[in-house]
């Protein structure tokens, strides 16, 4: 299983942006999967380097500096320390975890622009901007908010409505308003630099529809597929912002590199800080570059980043990326801003130790084809019935037997069953399988076919019942328990890259040092007469109670997210009791309901007033059946002036409680009264 073609890797993790700790999501979809990777390329001894890093600029950043009263660069001081401490306790074995803030990226990123600059590889534009005067400062759609043109909600942001989810451009805000100074922006000119993608159009489709149709994952591929249908425009590459890398250019003043410009090259930084020798990682045809990513980053990296790599003229392109698709947690979307995640510093905390089990349960259930889920309960119980029924149980009995039966000391093996060389057989059969999984990014079914070997040794144990054996035939027991141990042997190599702690420990527990890949597949990997440590328990049970601990706290967060979304709009002007009493409030019973044509949120309602029977056009079908409604009273504003809704007369308007949500229900008498009562 040697790649020729290739003589060294370059592995990149998308640099997670220092403005919050790490959770789950990212583990699942980016680190893990990296992690394994590199172990694996480390034990074929192939020539790696593993790259990771802090994002420390762009707009989300200098709010969240804004908002807590503080400079961006204490925020991503902070995160930066607290990202990297996680990694370094949770085993992903970046051989460098660098910052985008250092001197050395911004010097780097700064060359790199400047360069594409002085090979004409930009065009200059100008265009208007929303601008605080106030502030004397250009807005990021970020910093803009006001009513979604969608929905209605009316602090939806210059980029994004979070109440009904539709992405926007801030000049489609309705009544747009500065979210430094609170004043409507005004509109002003600026100059950027632009990427013109399209000079890139054709090269792509070449290098990855043509180039990468069978090795690249479906869901990136796709997703590279239908931006290059749809044609690519030209980018702009910078920003009116004072935090990030400054545009290398005299009268630029106010004006940094896009984020999304200088990040991707914060790999290449990073590279730099580990060795000098760095080129030979970006510059040679014969070094295989590989990101790993979330679905979200696919366009950045599969055409905005190799188009720059491209323009610049001297680097290599991505030979795979091998995105992932989201995890969710408990049936939700991770959100760090409804802290709906779980944490890794947290998790590191609530479970001391458990770092394999982590990363066990997020490569099993890694979306890699799909978004997939996770929960508590699934975690107790891969955790339980899979790493301590299976993975730990075969090892425990293996080295327990061999203590109790022969002082510890790997028995010889003796004359061989049929049984015993298919086993030996299959044993041999199963590292060039899981690497040839892990060759190609298949870590769940790696990961599965590691579980199979210890299940193999399992079904050994139970099958040869070497327990009973014992009373009987010791030279018997000798052959079957240093087959076991074999493959416990194997585990340990193969093992590895999934789970580092345990089968760190467990080569301790069997004297072995190695996790070079050439030694596994061995079936002489421990030598007969070789003395065994003792041994400890791989992996223990997770107890309910500790589960029930993390749903619960879940549950609180998610009571909390619910009272903070609520917000009270302000009292209104006031008004007189005569303004008041002009209101002709009854209560009265709806007669018959039906949608109104054509329409999702319209019921027209037929309603006894009392006074007389009436036609109502109400805004309620979201909430109210019309079937459900029949019978029931509300209270109605009798003397509205009739309006036209949908080619129907209203005759008055139903009262309605609205939350801040919009969500609306009736306001209606506590016991039946008589139709044409007075509501005042
Ligand atoms: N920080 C976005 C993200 O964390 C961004 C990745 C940069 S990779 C060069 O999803
Ligand atoms: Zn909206």
């Amino acid at each position: 299983m040697s790649e020729t073609k290739f003589e060294r890797y370059t592995v990149t993790t998308a640099l997670p942006y220092a403005n919050g700790p790490v959770h789950i999501g990212h583990l699942a979809g980016v680190y893990v999967p990296a992690d394994i990777y590199v172990r694996y390329l480390r034990a074929q001894k192939r020539d790696v380097v593993f790259i990771g890093g802090s994002d420390e600029h762009g707009v989300p950043i200098t709010i969240k500096a804004r908002n807590e009263g503080v400079t961006p660069q204490a925020i991503v001081d902070k995160y930066h320390l607290m990202i990297k401490k996680s990694f370094e306790d949770f085993g992903i074995s970046f051989d460098v975890y660098s910052r985008t803030s250092s001197p050395l990226h911004h010097q780097t990123a700064s060359d790199f622009f400047a360069k594409l600059l002085h090979d004409g590889k930009f065009i200059e534009k100008s265009s208007s901007q929303y601008f605080d005067a106030e502030a004397n400062m250009f807005l990021a759609d970020r910093y803009i908010t006001g009513t979604c043109p969608r929905c209605g909600f009316e602090k939806a942001y210059g980029d994004q409505c979070e109440s009904c989810g539709s992405t926007l451009s801030a000049t489609d805000l309705i009544n747009p308003k500065s979210a430094l100074s609170g004043n409507p922006p005004e509109m002003k000119e600026t100059k950027h630099w632009f990427l013109p993608l399209e000079d890139y159009q054709k090269w792509l489709e070449e290098w990855i529809l043509v180039g990468h149709k069978k090795d690249w994952k479906t869901n990136v591929y796709g997703q590279v597929k239908s931006w290059l249908d749809s044609g690519l425009q030209p980018r702009a590459v910078t920003r009116d912002l004072d935090w990030g890398v400054k545009v290398p250019v005299a009268d630029a003043v106010g004006k940094v590199l896009y984020v999304w410009f200088d990040a991707p090259i914060g790999y290449i930084s990073a590279t730099k800080e580990l060795t000098p020798d760095w080129e030979k990682y970006w510059k040679d045809e014969k070094t295989r570059l590989i990101h790993f990513i979330g679905k979200d980053n696919i366009v950045f990296h599969c055409i905005i980043f190799p188009a720059m790599l491209k323009a610049e003229g001297s680097y290599i392109v991505p030979e795979n990326v091998p995105a992932n698709e989201f995890l969710n947690l408990e049936g939700d979307k991770i959100s760090t801003s409804r802290n709906w995640a779980v944490w890794l510093h947290e998790y590191l905390i609530d479970f001391p130790e458990k770092q394999d089990v982590l990363r066990y349960v997020l490569t099993a259930n890694a979306p890699e084809t799909k978004d997939n889920d996770f929960t508590w309960k699934d975690f107790q119980q891969r955790n339980n019935s899979e790493l301590v029924a299976v993975l730990g149980n075969f090892v425990n009995r293996a080295l327990v037997l061999t203590s109790k039966y022969f002082s510890g000391k790997v028995p010889p093996r003796n004359q061989l069953t049929e049984y015993d060389q298919k086993v030996l057989d299959e044993l041999k059969d199963f590292p060039e399988r899981i690497a040839s999984q892990l060759e190609t990014f298949h870590f769940r079914e790696a990961l599965k076919e590691t579980m199979n070997l210890a299940r193999l040794g399992n079904k050994y144990l139970a099958d040869t019942e070497p327990w009973k054996v014992v009373k009987t035939d010791i030279s018997r027991v000798e052959t079957i328990l240093n087959i076991a141990l074999q493959i416990v042997g194997n585990l340990t190599i193969v093992g590895n890259p999934f789970l580092p702690f345990s089968m760190e420990r467990l080569r301790k527990m069997v004297g072995l040092t190695e996790t070079e890949w050439r030694f596994s597949g061995d079936t002489d990997i421990l030598k007969a007469g070789q003395q065994l440590n003792e041994a400890s328990l791989l992996f223990e049970q997770i107890e309910d109670s500790a589960v029930q601990a993390q749903i619960d706290k879940l549950a609180q967060t998610k009571l909390s997210n619910e009272q903070q979304t609520k917000t009270v709009e302000p009292q209104k002007e006031t008004i007189s009791f005569d303004d008041f009493s002009k209101m002709d409030l009854r209560v009265g019973t709806i007669l018959e309901a039906e949608l109104v044509p054509k329409t999702k949120k319209l019921l027209k309602l037929k309603i006894d007033t009392g006074i007389d029977k009436r036609t109502v056009v109400s805004g309620i079908a979201e909430y109210y059946k019309p079937e459900e409604i029949v019978g029931r009273q509300v209270v109605i504003l009798v003397n509205l002036a009739p309006r036209p809704l949908r080619g129907i007369e209203s005759q008055g308007m139903i009262l309605m409680a609205a939350d801040s949500k919009g969500k609306l229900t009736f306001v209606a008498p506590e016991e039946k009264v008589d139709e044409g009562s007075e509501v005042r």
